[in-house]
């Protein structure tokens, strides 16, 4: 699906609503997140809309991939050092709340495993 007029992170890919946008792509856009994590705490997501992971692999599987690799370079540009957490919660037991797939990007802190 292209966009969800419904959904949150289709409006800040969008420019309709404030996001602070690290990174942009053709189909990929990483902005922090609102309640960071951590003191890197930048979440990568498709522009394409997808509910979650799961999905955006059934569609595109080297989209996942392009993630990751978007993740991997503002890791490099926050100075992380190599050191970094990358998370997709994929649905609501996981603690997913937005469903729109997004790459957790934390890091600039030690991390604890396993998570909550
Ligand atoms: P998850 O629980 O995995 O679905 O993570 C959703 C994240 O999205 C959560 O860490 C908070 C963040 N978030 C929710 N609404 C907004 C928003 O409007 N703007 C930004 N930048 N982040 C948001």
């Amino acid at each position: 699906m292209a966009a969800d007029p419904d959904c949150i992170f289709c409006k800040i890919v969008a420019g309709e609503i404030p996001g602070e946008v690290v990174q942009r792509s053709d189909d990929a856009v990483a902005f922090r997140d609102l309640n960071p994590a951590a003191p890197t705490h930048v979440l990568v997501v498709p522009v394409d809309h997808a509910e979650n992971a799961a999905a955006t692999a059934a569609a595109d599987p080297a989209l996942v991939g392009r993630l990751v690799s978007v993740a991997a370079q503002v890791a490099d540009a926050e100075g992380l050092g190599g050191d970094y957490r990358l998370v997709l919660n994929t649905g609501a037991g996981s603690g997913q709340s937005v469903f729109h797939t997004h790459l957790h990007l934390l890091g600039g802190r030690p991390m604890t495993w396993p998570p909550g």
